[in-house]
């Protein structure tokens, strides 16, 4: 990864349009959208500064469409996206975690050629203790016209995605995407109210020696999850174990620790919950798309989860996400776990 000095500064929109005019037959279209994402995180990043002091602490009492407690900062972030993409023509829909059906935008008229998928509020459960959290987003091209005639085009693997990335508010604001040319970061310099460049081509190690995993849950996973996190503890100074573990409740901010510093990001699933937590189009694959574009992989233990046909918007799938290596080992103990 290079580390760039803050200043001489490339804010995003000019690294956007110079990117864009690097690729043949680029028409603008992706510029505005990845700027309309871009006001959106400003928006969530300016609303948690003061949340403590607002009315968005707090569950709203509900549960969403996968059945877990919405909090009202789920719903103040997803509103920001859906307001921010309101008034343009090129998205014509939205899928969001919050949101049961896609949200088609009337002023598009069913004419815009692309689709965002979001999780607007990733790590919910860190909201009322300040602590990290992020958004996702995925955006697909759609075929044809453009106007979703049913969901099932929506449904396109994460291998097609056109871009994808995520915020991170942490101790600063970070923008990390990906279109297809490798990873770029941007941090978010609040009085200026735009990000620039902090990172350019980022690579992730081809392993680590830390892994993400939440640990309550050892009971549930099956013996080849089990066998695999009790290798990660074994000493063995040839590999470097045992692993350091480190779990913030926030997948994004422990993908992007991943992401810098080498080793694996896992949510298994369960013996009674083999399709495991995390939501496939709007989390594992986005994450997975930026973190091959930066040399790692991401497997739900079988199979790359971008090579999976999605089989509803808000399925869910296991996944063992980070280090080539890491993720390797992992897909070792569990496809060996399946034959047996
Ligand atoms: P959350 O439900 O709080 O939004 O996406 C789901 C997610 O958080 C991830 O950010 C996080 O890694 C994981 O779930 C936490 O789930 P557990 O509490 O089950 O570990």
């Amino acid at each position: 990864m290079d580390h760039l000095p803050m200043t001489p500064c490339l804010s995003l929109s000019s690294h956007i349009y110079r990117e864009q005019a690097s690729i043949a037959g680029a028409n603008g279209e992706f510029s505005l959208i990845m700027m309309r994402i871009a006001l959106g995180g400003k928006l969530i990043a300016r609303d948690l500064r003061s949340a403590g002091l607002s009315q968005f602490m707090g569950s709203t009492g509900s549960v969403n469409v996968q059945g877990e407690e919405v909090q009202k900062f789920d719903e103040r972030a997803n509103r920001i996206f859906l307001e921010v993409f309101e008034h343009q023509v090129l998205v014509s829909t939205l899928v969001s975690e919050e949101m049961e059906k896609p949200y088609l935008i009337k002023a598009a008229d069913g004419k815009g050629k692309y689709a965002v998928f979001l999780d607007p509020m990733d790590g919910s459960s860190n909201i009322d203790v300040n602590a990290s959290l992020g958004s996702i987003f995925s955006i697909h091209r759609l075929p044809g016209e453009g106007f979703p005639a049913s969901e099932e085009v929506l449904r396109k693997k994460g291998c097609d995605q056109v871009a994808a990335g995520y915020f991170l508010y942490g101790s600063s604001v970070l923008l990390v995407y990906t279109c297809g040319h490798g990873v770029q970061q941007f941090t978010l310099d609040q009085d200026a109210g735009e990000f620039f460049l902090s990172a350019n081509n980022i690579q992730i190690p081809t392993h680590g020696n830390i892994y993400s995993v939440n640990e309550g849950n050892h009971q549930k996973w099956s013996s080849g999850t089990r066998k695999f996190i009790h290798y990660l503890q074994e000493f063995d100074s040839r590999t470097g174990r045992p692993y350091s573990s480190r779990y913030s409740g926030c997948f994004v901010a422990d993908v992007h620790r991943v992401l810098c510093k080498g080793g694996l990001y896992m949510y298994p699933g369960e013996q009674k919950k083999p399709e495991g937590k995390l939501r496939l189009m709007y989390e594992a694959a986005p994450l997975t798309f930026l973190i091959e574009q930066a040399g790692g992989l991401g497997s739900t233990g079988v199979e790359r989860v971008n090579q999976l046909t999605p089989q509803a918007l808000h399925q869910r799938v296991p996944l063992y996400i980070g280090s080539p290596d890491d993720v390797i080992k992992a897909e070792e103990f569990l496809q060996s776990e399946s034959t047996t």
